[in-house]
Protein backbone atom coordinates (compact mmCIF):
# COMPACT_ATOMS: atom_id res chain seq x y z
CA UNK A 1 0.00 0.00 0.00
CA UNK A 2 1.31 3.68 -0.50
CA UNK A 3 1.40 6.10 1.80
CA UNK A 4 0.65 9.68 1.71
CA UNK A 5 3.02 11.77 4.04
CA UNK A 6 1.60 15.52 4.61
CA UNK A 7 4.52 17.47 4.53
CA UNK A 8 3.34 20.47 2.69
CA UNK A 9 2.99 22.82 5.62
CA UNK A 10 4.56 26.03 6.98
CA UNK A 11 4.53 25.57 10.00
CA UNK A 12 3.57 29.31 11.47
CA UNK A 13 2.99 28.23 14.98
CA UNK A 14 6.35 27.00 15.27
CA UNK A 15 8.10 30.47 13.97
CA UNK A 16 10.70 31.07 14.22
CA UNK A 17 12.08 27.15 14.23
CA UNK A 18 10.29 27.05 10.70
CA UNK A 19 11.53 30.15 9.09
CA UNK A 20 13.93 28.59 6.74
CA UNK A 21 13.01 24.73 7.64
CA UNK A 22 9.58 23.81 7.25
CA UNK A 23 8.85 21.90 10.19
CA UNK A 24 8.56 18.51 8.93
CA UNK A 25 12.13 18.96 8.73
CA UNK A 26 12.85 19.92 12.44
CA UNK A 27 14.92 17.32 14.51
CA UNK A 28 13.77 14.72 16.82
CA UNK A 29 16.17 12.57 17.92
CA UNK A 30 18.21 11.46 15.33
CA UNK A 31 15.91 12.22 12.13
CA UNK A 32 13.54 14.47 10.88
CA UNK A 33 10.20 14.87 12.55
CA UNK A 34 8.68 13.39 9.25
CA UNK A 35 10.83 10.23 9.51
CA UNK A 36 8.92 9.26 12.27
CA UNK A 37 5.89 8.75 10.61
CA UNK A 38 7.89 7.60 7.18
CA UNK A 39 9.25 4.75 9.24
CA UNK A 40 6.22 4.02 11.15
CA UNK A 41 4.73 3.80 7.56
CA UNK A 42 7.34 1.60 6.22
CA UNK A 43 7.36 -0.46 9.24
CA UNK A 44 3.47 -0.93 8.99
CA UNK A 45 4.28 -2.32 5.64
CA UNK A 46 3.91 0.53 3.26
CA UNK A 47 5.44 -0.23 -0.26
CA UNK A 48 5.91 3.30 -1.22
CA UNK A 49 6.18 6.86 0.03
CA UNK A 50 4.59 9.80 -1.75
CA UNK A 51 5.30 12.61 0.02
CA UNK A 52 3.11 16.11 -0.15
CA UNK A 53 5.85 19.08 -0.54
CA UNK A 54 4.85 22.77 -0.66
CA UNK A 55 6.65 25.00 1.84
CA UNK A 56 10.68 24.83 1.60
CA UNK A 57 9.83 21.80 -0.44
CA UNK A 58 13.60 20.96 -1.34
CA UNK A 59 14.73 20.73 2.37
CA UNK A 60 12.10 17.50 2.63
CA UNK A 61 13.28 16.41 -1.26
CA UNK A 62 16.50 16.16 -0.27
CA UNK A 63 16.35 14.22 2.90
CA UNK A 64 13.58 11.68 1.89
CA UNK A 65 15.60 11.61 -2.00
CA UNK A 66 14.17 8.68 -4.43
CA UNK A 67 14.36 6.09 -2.16
CA UNK A 68 13.87 5.61 1.95
CA UNK A 69 14.40 3.04 4.19
CA UNK A 70 14.29 0.51 1.14
CA UNK A 71 10.90 1.70 -0.61
CA UNK A 72 10.82 4.25 -3.08
CA UNK A 73 9.78 7.89 -2.59
CA UNK A 74 7.53 10.27 -5.30
CA UNK A 75 6.29 13.76 -4.50
CA UNK A 76 3.79 15.64 -5.10
CA UNK A 77 3.52 19.30 -4.91
CA UNK A 78 0.93 21.49 -3.11
CA UNK A 79 0.89 24.82 -4.77
CA UNK A 80 -1.12 26.76 -1.61
CA UNK A 81 -1.34 25.50 1.82
CA UNK A 82 -4.93 25.08 1.71
CA UNK A 83 -5.77 22.37 4.04
CA UNK A 84 -5.31 18.64 4.10
CA UNK A 85 -7.67 17.61 1.69
CA UNK A 86 -6.33 19.87 -0.87
CA UNK A 87 -2.90 18.59 -0.31
CA UNK A 88 -3.60 14.56 -0.88
CA UNK A 89 -5.50 15.89 -3.57
CA UNK A 90 -2.28 16.88 -4.94
CA UNK A 91 -1.21 13.26 -4.92
CA UNK A 92 -4.16 11.80 -6.69
CA UNK A 93 -2.60 11.09 -9.73
CA UNK A 94 0.06 9.12 -8.11
CA UNK A 95 -2.47 6.59 -6.30
CA UNK A 96 -2.94 3.43 -6.96
CA UNK A 97 -5.19 1.36 -5.02
CA UNK A 98 -6.17 2.18 -1.14
CA UNK A 99 -3.92 4.38 0.25
CA UNK A 100 -2.65 5.73 3.82
CA UNK A 101 -2.27 9.31 4.70
CA UNK A 102 -0.12 10.23 7.78
CA UNK A 103 0.82 13.87 8.79
CA UNK A 104 4.70 14.60 8.56
CA UNK A 105 4.89 16.32 11.85
CA UNK A 106 2.80 13.69 14.00
CA UNK A 107 4.15 11.51 16.40
CA UNK A 108 2.67 8.25 16.16
CA UNK A 109 2.85 4.49 17.95
CA UNK A 110 4.12 2.45 15.25
CA UNK A 111 2.39 -0.75 16.53
CA UNK A 112 -1.24 1.66 15.50
CA UNK A 113 0.07 2.35 12.88
CA UNK A 114 0.71 -1.24 12.05
CA UNK A 115 -2.84 -2.12 13.24
CA UNK A 116 -4.43 0.41 11.13
CA UNK A 117 -2.50 -0.83 8.11
CA UNK A 118 -4.15 -4.34 8.89
CA UNK A 119 -7.79 -3.06 9.32
CA UNK A 120 -8.51 -1.43 6.33
CA UNK A 121 -10.28 1.74 5.74
CA UNK A 122 -9.57 3.00 9.06
CA UNK A 123 -8.75 6.09 11.33
CA UNK A 124 -5.84 6.30 13.96
CA UNK A 125 -7.59 7.62 17.49
CA UNK A 126 -5.75 8.14 20.61
CA UNK A 127 -7.42 8.64 24.02
CA UNK A 128 -7.64 12.45 25.52
CA UNK A 129 -8.88 14.22 28.54
CA UNK A 130 -10.47 16.96 26.80
CA UNK A 131 -12.18 15.72 23.42
CA UNK A 132 -14.23 18.85 22.72
CA UNK A 133 -10.66 20.65 21.20
CA UNK A 134 -10.48 17.32 18.83
CA UNK A 135 -12.41 15.69 16.02
CA UNK A 136 -14.08 13.23 17.99
CA UNK A 137 -14.78 9.81 16.79
CA UNK A 138 -18.34 7.68 17.30
CA UNK A 139 -18.02 3.87 17.65
CA UNK A 140 -20.06 0.86 17.41
CA UNK A 141 -17.83 -1.98 18.54
CA UNK A 142 -14.60 -1.63 16.32
CA UNK A 143 -16.66 0.60 13.92
CA UNK A 144 -16.81 4.60 13.46
CA UNK A 145 -20.42 5.37 12.97
CA UNK A 146 -19.25 9.46 12.70
CA UNK A 147 -16.58 12.51 13.71
CA UNK A 148 -17.52 14.87 15.06
CA UNK A 149 -15.07 18.06 14.95
CA UNK A 150 -14.67 19.90 18.40
CA UNK A 151 -18.15 18.82 20.13
CA UNK A 152 -19.22 20.32 22.99
CA UNK A 153 -20.68 17.22 24.07
CA UNK A 154 -17.85 14.56 22.99
CA UNK A 155 -19.36 11.31 22.09
CA UNK A 156 -16.46 9.51 23.25
CA UNK A 157 -12.80 10.66 24.18
CA UNK A 158 -11.84 8.97 21.32
CA UNK A 159 -9.59 11.48 19.16
CA UNK A 160 -9.08 11.55 15.51
CA UNK A 161 -4.97 11.07 15.64
CA UNK A 162 -4.62 12.19 11.55
CA UNK A 163 -3.66 8.58 10.25
CA UNK A 164 -5.74 7.10 8.10
CA UNK A 165 -6.13 3.72 5.56
CA UNK A 166 -8.46 5.55 2.72
CA UNK A 167 -10.20 3.17 -0.23
CA UNK A 168 -9.10 3.44 -3.69
CA UNK A 169 -12.86 4.94 -4.12
CA UNK A 170 -11.65 8.26 -1.93
CA UNK A 171 -9.23 9.59 -5.05
CA UNK A 172 -12.58 10.66 -6.10
CA UNK A 173 -14.35 12.31 -3.01
CA UNK A 174 -10.89 14.63 -2.37
CA UNK A 175 -12.53 17.90 -3.76
CA UNK A 176 -14.52 18.51 -0.52
CA UNK A 177 -15.71 22.12 -0.23
CA UNK A 178 -14.03 24.80 1.74
CA UNK A 179 -14.65 24.00 5.83
CA UNK A 180 -15.36 26.71 8.59
CA UNK A 181 -12.24 27.67 9.27
CA UNK A 182 -11.53 27.80 5.06
CA UNK A 183 -9.52 24.63 4.31
CA UNK A 184 -10.27 21.71 2.57
CA UNK A 185 -10.29 19.04 4.95
CA UNK A 186 -8.81 15.64 5.46
CA UNK A 187 -11.57 14.65 7.79
CA UNK A 188 -14.89 15.58 5.73
CA UNK A 189 -13.55 12.51 3.27
CA UNK A 190 -13.21 10.29 6.23
CA UNK A 191 -17.05 11.15 6.87
CA UNK A 192 -17.21 9.93 3.16
CA UNK A 193 -15.21 6.70 3.81
CA UNK A 194 -17.52 6.24 7.21
CA UNK A 195 -20.93 6.83 5.01
CA UNK A 196 -19.58 4.70 2.18
CA UNK A 197 -17.52 1.66 3.95
CA UNK A 198 -17.16 0.02 7.08
CA UNK A 199 -14.52 1.94 8.44
CA UNK A 200 -12.18 0.94 11.67
CA UNK A 201 -9.87 2.10 14.40
CA UNK A 202 -6.24 1.81 15.61
CA UNK A 203 -6.22 3.13 19.51
CA UNK A 204 -2.66 4.67 19.95
CA UNK A 205 -1.39 4.20 23.55
CA UNK A 206 0.80 7.64 22.41
CA UNK A 207 0.55 10.32 19.83
CA UNK A 208 1.41 13.76 19.48
CA UNK A 209 0.91 16.26 16.98
CA UNK A 210 3.51 18.81 16.75
CA UNK A 211 2.11 22.20 16.22
CA UNK A 212 4.28 24.58 18.60
CA UNK A 213 7.72 25.17 19.87
CA UNK A 214 7.12 23.33 23.00
CA UNK A 215 5.67 20.19 21.33
CA UNK A 216 9.16 20.00 19.14
CA UNK A 217 10.60 19.44 22.92
CA UNK A 218 8.01 16.73 23.76
CA UNK A 219 8.65 14.97 21.20
CA UNK A 220 12.58 14.95 21.69
CA UNK A 221 11.65 13.96 25.27
CA UNK A 222 9.78 11.00 23.69
CA UNK A 223 12.20 10.02 21.28
CA UNK A 224 15.58 10.48 22.94
CA UNK A 225 14.05 8.65 25.78
CA UNK A 226 13.64 5.61 23.14
CA UNK A 227 17.59 5.51 23.19
CA UNK A 228 19.90 2.39 24.11
CA UNK A 229 23.38 3.73 25.23
CA UNK A 230 25.93 3.71 22.48
CA UNK A 231 28.95 5.45 22.52
CA UNK A 232 31.01 5.29 18.58
CA UNK A 233 32.40 8.59 18.82
CA UNK A 234 35.17 9.90 21.01
CA UNK A 235 34.62 9.99 24.90
CA UNK A 236 37.33 10.82 27.22
CA UNK A 237 38.56 8.56 30.34
CA UNK A 238 37.68 11.53 32.48
CA UNK A 239 34.19 11.93 31.41
CA UNK A 240 31.13 10.24 32.92
CA UNK A 241 28.50 9.14 30.87
CA UNK A 242 25.42 7.88 33.01
CA UNK A 243 22.63 5.83 31.02
CA UNK A 244 21.19 5.87 27.34
CA UNK A 245 23.35 7.94 25.87
CA UNK A 246 24.35 8.03 22.43
CA UNK A 247 27.75 9.76 21.07
CA UNK A 248 27.99 9.32 17.31
CA UNK A 249 30.80 8.59 15.38
CA UNK A 250 32.81 12.08 14.52
CA UNK A 251 31.11 13.81 18.09
CA UNK A 252 33.65 14.59 20.77
CA UNK A 253 33.27 14.26 24.73
CA UNK A 254 36.31 15.90 26.72
CA UNK A 255 37.29 15.58 30.40
CA UNK A 256 35.49 16.57 33.02
CA UNK A 257 32.27 16.10 31.51
CA UNK A 258 28.39 14.39 32.54
CA UNK A 259 25.99 13.83 30.15
CA UNK A 260 22.69 12.12 31.87
CA UNK A 261 20.90 10.01 29.70
CA UNK A 262 19.02 9.85 27.77
CA UNK A 263 21.22 12.25 25.52
CA UNK A 264 22.00 12.17 21.46
CA UNK A 265 25.46 13.89 20.72
CA UNK A 266 25.26 13.84 17.04
CA UNK A 267 28.47 13.57 14.57
CA UNK A 268 30.49 16.57 14.73
CA UNK A 269 29.69 18.06 17.79
CA UNK A 270 31.48 18.37 20.84
CA UNK A 271 31.59 18.75 24.34
CA UNK A 272 33.51 20.11 26.97
CA UNK A 273 35.19 20.08 28.59
CA UNK A 274 33.59 20.50 32.57
CA UNK A 275 30.31 20.97 30.76
CA UNK A 276 26.79 18.92 32.66
CA UNK A 277 24.17 17.86 29.99
CA UNK A 278 20.83 16.78 31.14
CA UNK A 279 17.27 15.98 30.81
CA UNK A 280 16.39 14.51 27.52
CA UNK A 281 18.69 16.97 25.45
CA UNK A 282 19.87 16.57 21.65
CA UNK A 283 23.08 18.23 20.34
CA UNK A 284 22.94 17.99 16.89
CA UNK A 285 25.34 17.66 13.89
CA UNK A 286 28.26 20.33 14.56
CA UNK A 287 27.29 21.89 17.53
CA UNK A 288 29.09 22.72 20.57
CA UNK A 289 28.53 22.44 24.34
CA UNK A 290 31.70 24.84 25.80
CA UNK A 291 33.39 24.94 29.22
CA UNK A 292 31.06 25.62 32.36
CA UNK A 293 28.19 25.16 30.50
CA UNK A 294 25.07 23.27 31.76
CA UNK A 295 22.10 22.08 29.05
CA UNK A 296 19.28 20.91 30.94
CA UNK A 297 16.69 19.12 28.49
CA UNK A 298 17.12 20.93 25.30
CA UNK A 299 17.34 21.05 21.51
CA UNK A 300 20.19 22.36 20.33
CA UNK A 301 20.54 22.85 16.27
CA UNK A 302 22.86 22.03 13.34
CA UNK A 303 26.02 24.22 14.34
CA UNK A 304 25.02 26.15 17.14
CA UNK A 305 27.39 27.28 19.79
CA UNK A 306 27.02 27.32 23.62
CA UNK A 307 31.14 27.56 24.10
CA UNK A 308 31.43 29.03 27.57
CA UNK A 309 30.05 29.67 30.96
CA UNK A 310 25.91 29.18 30.19
CA UNK A 311 22.80 27.99 31.43
CA UNK A 312 20.44 26.52 28.64
CA UNK A 313 16.97 24.81 30.18
CA UNK A 314 13.72 23.81 28.07
CA UNK A 315 15.02 25.65 25.47
CA UNK A 316 14.95 25.12 21.58
CA UNK A 317 17.91 26.49 19.86
CA UNK A 318 17.61 26.60 16.08
CA UNK A 319 20.33 25.80 13.63
CA UNK A 320 24.18 28.27 13.63
CA UNK A 321 22.82 30.15 16.83
CA UNK A 322 25.60 31.69 19.08
CA UNK A 323 25.14 32.11 22.96
CA UNK A 324 27.97 35.26 24.03
CA UNK A 325 29.73 34.04 27.25
CA UNK A 326 27.84 33.82 30.23
CA UNK A 327 24.46 33.73 28.31
CA UNK A 328 21.84 32.05 30.68
CA UNK A 329 18.29 30.97 30.55
CA UNK A 330 15.55 31.42 32.88
CA UNK A 331 13.13 28.32 32.45
CA UNK A 332 10.75 28.68 35.49
CA UNK A 333 8.37 31.69 36.73
CA UNK A 334 8.69 32.61 40.73
CA UNK A 335 5.03 32.34 40.86
CA UNK A 336 5.31 28.69 39.73
CA UNK A 337 2.39 29.20 36.69
CA UNK A 338 2.77 27.30 33.69
CA UNK A 339 5.31 29.09 31.07
CA UNK A 340 3.71 30.95 28.46
CA UNK A 341 4.47 31.86 24.92
CA UNK A 342 3.53 33.89 22.06
CA UNK A 343 2.15 32.14 19.29
CA UNK A 344 0.78 33.87 16.22
CA UNK A 345 0.42 36.99 18.66
CA UNK A 346 -1.27 35.31 21.36
CA UNK A 347 -0.14 34.74 24.54
CA UNK A 348 -0.73 31.03 25.24
CA UNK A 349 0.24 28.47 27.98
CA UNK A 350 2.99 25.66 27.81
CA UNK A 351 1.21 23.79 30.12
CA UNK A 352 4.75 23.20 30.92
CA UNK A 353 5.74 24.80 34.74
CA UNK A 354 9.39 24.64 32.90
CA UNK A 355 10.32 25.82 29.93
CA UNK A 356 13.12 27.88 28.55
CA UNK A 357 13.18 30.08 25.31
CA UNK A 358 12.66 29.48 21.69
CA UNK A 359 15.72 30.64 19.29
CA UNK A 360 15.85 30.78 15.27
CA UNK A 361 18.80 30.11 12.72
CA UNK A 362 21.21 32.09 13.49
CA UNK A 363 20.19 34.56 16.61
CA UNK A 364 23.28 35.79 18.54
CA UNK A 365 23.11 37.10 22.23
CA UNK A 366 25.92 39.10 23.65
CA UNK A 367 27.48 37.99 26.88
CA UNK A 368 25.91 38.12 30.51
CA UNK A 369 22.50 38.01 28.70
CA UNK A 370 19.53 36.70 30.36
CA UNK A 371 16.90 35.35 28.62
CA UNK A 372 13.66 35.40 30.42
CA UNK A 373 10.86 31.98 30.38
CA UNK A 374 8.88 32.33 27.17
CA UNK A 375 11.37 34.01 25.26
CA UNK A 376 11.60 33.77 21.34
CA UNK A 377 14.47 35.75 19.43
CA UNK A 378 13.73 35.66 16.01
CA UNK A 379 15.83 33.84 13.05
CA UNK A 380 19.55 36.37 13.09
CA UNK A 381 18.48 38.42 16.38
CA UNK A 382 21.15 39.71 18.76
CA UNK A 383 21.23 41.04 21.54
CA UNK A 384 23.97 43.12 23.75
CA UNK A 385 26.73 42.21 26.72
CA UNK A 386 24.51 41.99 29.43
CA UNK A 387 21.11 42.27 28.35
CA UNK A 388 17.89 41.16 30.42
CA UNK A 389 15.36 39.95 27.60
CA UNK A 390 11.71 39.43 28.39
CA UNK A 391 10.18 40.32 25.56
CA UNK A 392 10.28 38.22 22.10
CA UNK A 393 12.64 39.83 19.07
P1 LIG B 1 -1.22 21.85 10.26
O1 LIG B 1 -0.43 21.59 11.51
O2 LIG B 1 -2.67 22.13 10.37
O3 LIG B 1 -0.57 23.05 9.44
P2 LIG B 1 0.94 23.47 9.34
O4 LIG B 1 1.83 22.29 9.37
O5 LIG B 1 1.10 24.35 8.15
O6 LIG B 1 1.21 24.32 10.66
P3 LIG B 1 0.61 25.72 11.16
O7 LIG B 1 -0.84 25.49 11.45
O8 LIG B 1 1.40 26.00 12.39
O9 LIG B 1 0.87 26.75 10.10
O10 LIG B 1 -1.05 20.64 9.24
C1 LIG B 1 -1.31 19.28 9.52
C2 LIG B 1 -0.50 18.42 8.57
O11 LIG B 1 -0.89 18.57 7.23
C3 LIG B 1 0.95 18.74 8.58
O12 LIG B 1 1.64 17.54 8.42
C4 LIG B 1 1.13 19.65 7.38
C5 LIG B 1 0.12 19.14 6.43
N1 LIG B 1 -0.53 20.12 5.58
C6 LIG B 1 -0.30 20.08 4.22
O13 LIG B 1 0.47 19.25 3.72
N2 LIG B 1 -0.97 20.97 3.44
C7 LIG B 1 -1.85 21.87 3.94
O14 LIG B 1 -2.44 22.64 3.18
C8 LIG B 1 -2.05 21.91 5.37
C9 LIG B 1 -3.00 22.91 5.97
C10 LIG B 1 -1.39 21.01 6.14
Amino acid sequence: MQAVILAAGEGTRIRPLSASLPKPMLPVADRPLAAHAADAAVDAGADELVVVVGYEADAVRNYFGDEYAGVPVRYAVQESQSGTADAVRAARDLLDGPFAVLNGDNLYDSDAIADLFEAGPAVGATRVEDPSNYGVLSTDGDAVTDIVEKPSDPPTDLANAGAYVFPEEARAWLDVPESERGEHEITDVLARAVEEYDVGYAAMDRWLDVGRPWELLEANEWKLGELDRDLRGTVHEDADIRGDVVVEEGATIDAGVVVEGPALVRSGASVGPNAYVRGATLVSEDAKVGHSVEVKNSVLGRGTHVAHLSYVGDSVLGRDVNFGAGTNVANLRHDDQPVKLTVKGERISTGRRKFGVVAGDGAKTGINTSLNAGVKLSSSATTTPGEVVTRDR
